[in-house]
């Protein structure tokens, strides 16, 4: 599409046409936001190696993550609130992530259900858990994950507490509710957004429904969300979830060596490595800065994944010298559904193919399974 060139561009015309208090929703860190800008800006720092005359026929970006083929190894990641992004938010994701061959992950806080997406897609897209008290409905998500033949199950481990996000709370997005004419304004003002709206019985949060009577909104679910999700989530539960589940884990917010240690113990399938996007604890490391440690002390364990701050193919390129074997993009691809929809999504995924290819040709890689440290520029006097 006409001036669509990068990531940032899609972000900005997600801003115009988002009501801001969602756009907000998505784009915003906890607190300070230190580790929420960390994440993209710690990118920026590592160089990479330019090499010359080397062949550049016949690349690939084709790999494997747990085992599955992909396309290029980028999935989608579990982002809450995908449909307030734009109306059907999460079908239209997993139907563009189907179509591009990278897996699509569907949040446990989405707006459309499991069976939503398992109706509107042919390949097994993945499902991501949080863990709330009532073990029996936390049982029965695993169970219809199961039923819609969900290929991995991402067990969300860093969110026990839901971190302080103070645009949500300036936004009115907290508790106790708030709803205000302004809430009203902003969303009338983006006529797009709400007939999209108004042409989807899929506004309330249907993963859920059922077993959150009283949950018809935002500021009711984030009520239910502090209440519900469980602040004594152990290691033993995840054996629990491991046994119950059967099928491929990974579990997702590892930022410590100790931790990891901890998780490849589990016998899980992969670990991704995540602050959760700067959303909950702030002052936290970047994840990319604390990816190759950790993939250096696990790697030969557990598949090493890695999500956290990525807006280029370059980012994910870098992710992977850095030991990961597949990355995630959460904002990157919900500023193209907010821009654009399905064809937004699309396009994000697009633009980091083609960074992606174009950059790892410049480092005179053809392989994306071959790549390593030793792409990655290394100064001198470096320590
Ligand atoms: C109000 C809902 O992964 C996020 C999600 C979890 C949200 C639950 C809160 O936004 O970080």
């Amino acid at each position: 599409m006409n001036g669509i060139v990068e990531i940032n561009d899609l972000k900005e015309l997600a801003r115009r046409r988002v009501p801001k208090m969602f756009f907000d929703y998505a784009d915003s860190g906890s607190w300070t936001q230190s580790t929420y800008r960390a994440n993209e800006e710690d990118f920026a720092k590592i160089k990479l190696r330019q090499r010359v005359l080397v062949d550049m026929t016949n690349r690939t970006l084709e790999s494997t993550m747990i085992g599955q083929k992909v396309s290029m190894p980028v999935a989608l990641a579990p982002t809450g609130l995908t449909g307030m992004q734009h109306a059907d938010g999460e079908i239209l994701a997993a139907q563009a992530a189907e179509a591009f061959g990278v897996p699509f992950t569907l949040s446990t806080m989405s707006v459309c259900s499991i069976e939503d997406i398992a109706e509107s897609t042919t390949a097994p897209f993945w499902f991501q858990l949080y863990v709330m008290r009532d073990r029996d409905f936390v049982g029965r998500l695993i169970d219809r994950a199961k039923a819609a033949k969900c290929s991995a199950l991402v067990l969300t481990l860093d969110l026990q507490i839901l971190g302080q996000r103070h645009k949500d709370i300036r936004n009115g997005l907290s508790t106790p509710p708030k709803f205000t004419p302004k809430h009203i304004y902003q969303m009338v003002t983006r006529p797009r957004w709400c007939l999209g709206m108004m042409g989807t019985k899929r506004r309330t949060f249907r993963n859920i429904a059922g077993h959150a009577k009283g949950v018809t909104d935002l500021s009711s679910l984030s009520t239910w969300t502090a209440e519900q999700f469980d602040p004594q989530l152990s290691w033993k539960d995840v054996a629990w979830i491991k046994e119950r589940w059967g099928g491929k884990l990974i579990l997702k917010g590892i930022l410590d060596k100790e931790d990891a240690l901890m998780a490849a113990q589990t016998g899980a399938d992969a670990i991704i490595v995540s602050n959760h996007g700067g959303r909950q604890l702030d002052g936290a490391p970047s994840s990319i800065s604390v990816l190759a440690e950790i993939a250096d002390a696990v790697g030969d364990r557990i598949e090493v994944h890695f999500d956290g701050g990525i807006r280029s193919g370059q980012d994910v390129l870098k992710a992977l010298c850095l030991g990961a074997k597949g990355t995630y993009i959460g904002r990157s691809f919900l500023y193209g559904l907010g821009a654009l929809g399905k064809d937004g999504v699309t396009l994000a995924l697009e633009i980091i193919r083609k960074e992606l290819d174009t950059t790892m040709a410049l480092c005179g890689k053809r392989d994306i399974k071959d790549v390593g440290p030793e792409l990655l520029y290394q100064p001198r006097n470096a320590g």
